[in-house]
């Protein structure tokens, strides 16, 4: 046996059940060893797709995805979505193959890639190693990082004796017989959050009238071997006990789906009454939520005078985007659970010491935090059955106000051009309930993102770390790889949808019956609504029309053109038939306006 073989055999008996690659020389071995193994492999048409895919999976299943690709322009093909993978902390396996000899024209610097985008650079060492040094690459992607596996030529293709003598004592991983008893070493829980801290949250929540939570990709559900449980049920007891709303950053949209106290996403894609009622926030605690300019609006809806508190599991996360006046380290379900407790038992010995502990920038609005909970008080009660921020007269108005559909708006469409909210509301209508929505970067992104409901956070996929566009179309294959019950819709600008439009191919081969819509203003609209305003020529952001229905048909899809609100009678159509081809609908939208959310993405540039 080669030593690719060994490695390839040896990922799949640790849990690698999917593998997303383009298949080279370089890793055709170790990618036939992985499908031997019992892994389910997947081609992708670019690399950069098929890294997008392995991203993609990874959030929606809750375990680390795995990519293969070629030596050289194999890897440098996946960079991008490498890059996505690492800032948004998927883990991510990249199983590169290396021209160790640098004068190969396959050669490159696969450490120094790796660093220049955030991602952990491991290699096959030897012959010897080849194994240990599979499993540690493994083990580090649970980390939550993205971690370049480097195969080198000559190692891979070295006879493994069937002993592997390195360091890190991974018992089972030691002869061929034994390989079918690795298991993945037991995860590593993320710290509980430290006694104080839990007292200093529940005493901040005791003297809060007006909580909100905004819960991000760390309340998103554990990731590592086994089964995938967010931390909602945690957050809205605690919720429950100190009258929160609930939120969330557009990583995690629908984790709260269904609670009458959900505001749905905060930050660009807020509604004005969710902006409103987080702006008007006493306390704000981020659940695993960075607090970025995002989902903060540069800070704006963050009020004067509100506590912030952040809890996080890592450290370097507290405060990373703005200061707070509490930063706890603690993995987000524990130290909800135990703060609810706290509150369920009233306030303990520790708490009736005196102020809650604040960390950072305690002169933050120029003085100490307005809701810093008087030590022992009870919890301010208003109006008969009020609690916290919660009434039922505002329970009523979120019912009525808090989606962006309710939201009033004057139809821009005509019969050659449909409003793409008018479009939106139209498939969220249409399309079943149980769905997954991968959503690609450009001026067009908000109208999927807030007018589309998802069943539950792991049916919204959001690959925009990186602020590329080009990776919505990949990003739902690989969701839809992870949860073939659901109906895949990948929702794209035309930019986005022709940069990435050899994975057209992928969807038609693999039989994914997705629906694509492209929102498709014939621009790189992002920059011409930005620019647009000045007087700068608008040249080169804008292209002739494009039948992008018929490119879909081309590909195997079902086209079709969208340009009035009648147009979609042809979706239903496909959605109530056999649904044997995917569907690409080319919907060309009006777009005499840039989007609210994209002035907020330019002012970071
Ligand atoms: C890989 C990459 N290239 C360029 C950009 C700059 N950029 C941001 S949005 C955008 C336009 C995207 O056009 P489209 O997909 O049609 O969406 P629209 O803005 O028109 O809604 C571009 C070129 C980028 N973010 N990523
Ligand atoms: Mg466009």
């Amino acid at each position: 046996m080669r030593v690719a073989e060994a490695v390839g055999q040896g990922l799949a008996r640790l849990g690698v059940e999917v593998v997303f690659g383009v298949v080279g020389s370089g890793n055709f071995h170790v990618t036939n060893a992985l499908i031997a193994g019992g892994a389910r492999f997947l081609a992708a048409r670019h690399e950069g797709g098929a890294t997008v895919m392995a991203d993609a999976w990874a959030r929606t299943a809750g375990r680390p995805g795995v990519v293969s690709v070629h030596q050289g322009p194999g890897l440098t093909n996946a960079m991008t979505g490498i890059a996505e993978a690492a800032k948004s902390r998927t883990p991510l396996l990249v199983l590169a193959a290396e021209a160790p000899e640098v004068r190969s024209n396959f050669h490159v610097d696969v450490a120094g890639l790796a660093a220049a985008v955030g991602a952990v650079a491991m290699r096959l060492h030897s012959p010897a190693s080849a194994l240990t040094d599979a499993h540690r690459a493994y083990q580090t992607t649970l980390g939550r990082r993205a971690v370049i596996l480097a195969m080198p030529l000559n190692v891979q293709a070295a006879a493994w004796d069937g002993l592997a003598v390195g360091s890190g004592g991974v018992e089972g991983f030691i002869l061929p017989g034994q390989i079918h008893a690795v298991q993945a070493a037991p995860r590593t829980y993320p710290p509980a959050p430290a006694a104080e801290a839990v007292s200093a949250i529940a005493a901040v929540l005791r003297g809060a009238s007006r909580p909100v939570f905004i819960a991000g990709r760390g309340a998103r559900g554990a990731l590592g071997p086994g089964p995938r449980a967010s931390a909602r049920a945690e957050l809205e007891r605690l919720a429950d006990a100190c009258g929160a709303l609930l939120a969330t950053s557009a990583v995690a949209k629908g984790l709260f789906r269904g609670s009458p106290w959900d505001l749905d996403v905060s930050g660009g894609f807020a509604s004005p009454l969710a902006a409103e009622l987080i702006r008007q926030a006493d306390v704000i605690i981020g659940w695993g939520c960075s607090l970025n300019m995002w989902t903060t609006r540069h800070g704006k809806l963050i009020g004067t005078g509100a506590t912030l508190i952040q809890v996080d599991d890592d450290a370097s996360a507290l405060g990373a985007h703005r200061p707070v006046h509490l930063g706890v380290v603690g993995d987000v379900a524990e130290t909800a659970r135990a703060v609810a407790d706290a509150l369920h038992e009233g306030p303990g010995a520790d708490d009736l010491g005196g102020e809650p502990r604040i960390v950072r920038d305690k002169t933050k609005d120029g003085g100490p935090p307005a809701a810093a909970g008087t030590p022992g008080a009870e919890r301010a009660l208003g109006a008969a059955g009020t609690v916290g921020y919660r009434s039922a007269e505002l329970r009523e108005r979120i019912a009525r106000e808090v989606r962006w559909r309710d939201v009033p708006y004057a139809d821009e469409g005509d019969r050659q051009r449909i409003d793409p909210r008018t479009l939106s509301i139209a498939l969220d209508d249409l399309l079943p309930a149980e769905r997954t929505v991968a959503v690609d970067s450009g001026n067009f992104m908000g109208y999927p993102s807030m007018y589309l409901s998802v069943p539950d956070e792991a049916g919204f996929c959001f690959t925009q770390a990186f602020q590329s566009i080009g990776l919505g179309l990949a990003s739902a294959i690989g969701a839809a790889v992870a949860r073939p019950d659901r109906l895949a819709v990948a929702a794209l600008g035309d930019g986005g949808a022709l940069m990435g439009v050899s994975e057209l191919e992928t969807i038609v081969r693999l039989g994914i019956p997705m629906v694509v819509v492209v929102y498709d203003d014939e621009a790189y609209g992002a920059e011409v609504h930005h620019f647009g305003p000045d007087g700068d020529p608008l040249d080169t952001v804008r292209f002739p029309p494009a039948d992008i229905a018929a490119i879909g048909r081309g590909f195997g899809f079902d086209g079709i053109t969208v340009r009035t609100a009648a147009d979609l009678a042809a979706v239903r159509g496909w959605l109530e038939g056999a649904r044997e081809r995917p569907l690409l609908i080319d919907a060309k939208v009006t777009s005499s306006r840039g989007s609210w959310w994209l002035e907020e993405a330019f002012r970071g540039h």
